[in-house]
């Protein structure tokens, strides 16, 4: 099975659905977020799920109620999975793995950009332990930085590692399943590319050539 996961942030239904036939055969998943949501709506979800699954990258930082509220709507849609945020705290990350029932959940420790450096990679190490304790079913932790997957790797335990940064961002899909990651998160270069079939499949064989 592949362990190439497809960031679609484009910003329609038509492109959505063409990349996503076109690449579907090479992915893990589709991720989706706000951009492609707030500009095609919600049916999005549940005609990319006929595919292959969806994860609903919201990023949920909520109160554990409107948590609740924001991941039963996600799970009504068939998202396979849902985005949420560590640094709310405990109760809500049990509120969204609670309301997820047999949805997976996927909680932000660091993430990949440069100002992930200022708040939240102090905090990375508190955040992956909530995760587990929370019950969660994965993390999500930076591509471009191969040397903290390493020591979140340490501490995750049986957590799967959701890994975004790759291309675009700088990072390698190959250092960063070297370094830990069980799956890779690629949007741009995938989806901006002449040819984002042939991409996706590249990418997959990168990753399968680091696996084995
Ligand atoms: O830390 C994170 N970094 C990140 O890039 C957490 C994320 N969820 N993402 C998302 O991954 C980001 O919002 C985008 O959808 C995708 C990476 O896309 P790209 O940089 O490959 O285009």
């Amino acid at each position: 099975m592949s362990r190439l996961i497809l960031a679609l942030d484009v910003m329609d239904r038509e492109t959505a659905l063409d990349i996503a036939e076109k690449t579907s055969k090479y992915l893990h998943s589709i991720k989706v977020g706000w951009p492609l949501i707030m500009n095609s709506g919600m049916e999005i979800v549940k005609e990319l799920s006929s595919l292959v699954p969806v994860i609903c990258d919201f990023k949920v930082a909520d109160i554990p109620n409107t948590t609740k509220l924001i991941v039963k709507t996600a799970r009504k849609f068939g998202a396979r999975g849902i985005i949420v945020h560590a640094f709310v705290g405990s109760d809500s990350l049990k509120a969204a793995v609670e309301e997820a029932k047999d949805m997976d959940v996927y909680v932000v420790t660091e993430m990949s950009h440069p100002g992930a450096l200022e708040f939240l990679q102090a905090h990375t190490d508190q955040m992956v332990k909530l995760a587990k304790e929370a019950g969660a079913h994965g993390i999500i932790a930076p591509a471009t930085r191969p040397e903290r997957l390493k020591k979140i790797r340490k501490i995750a335990g049986n957590l799967l590692i959701l890994s975004p940064g790759v291309g675009a961002q700088g990072g390698s899909a190959k250092k960063a399943i070297e370094a830990g990651a069980d799956y890779i998160i690629v949007g741009r270069t995938i989806y901006n590319s002449d040819n984002p079939e042939k991409k996706a499949k590249e990418i997959m064989n990168e990753i399968e050539e680091a696996v084995f």
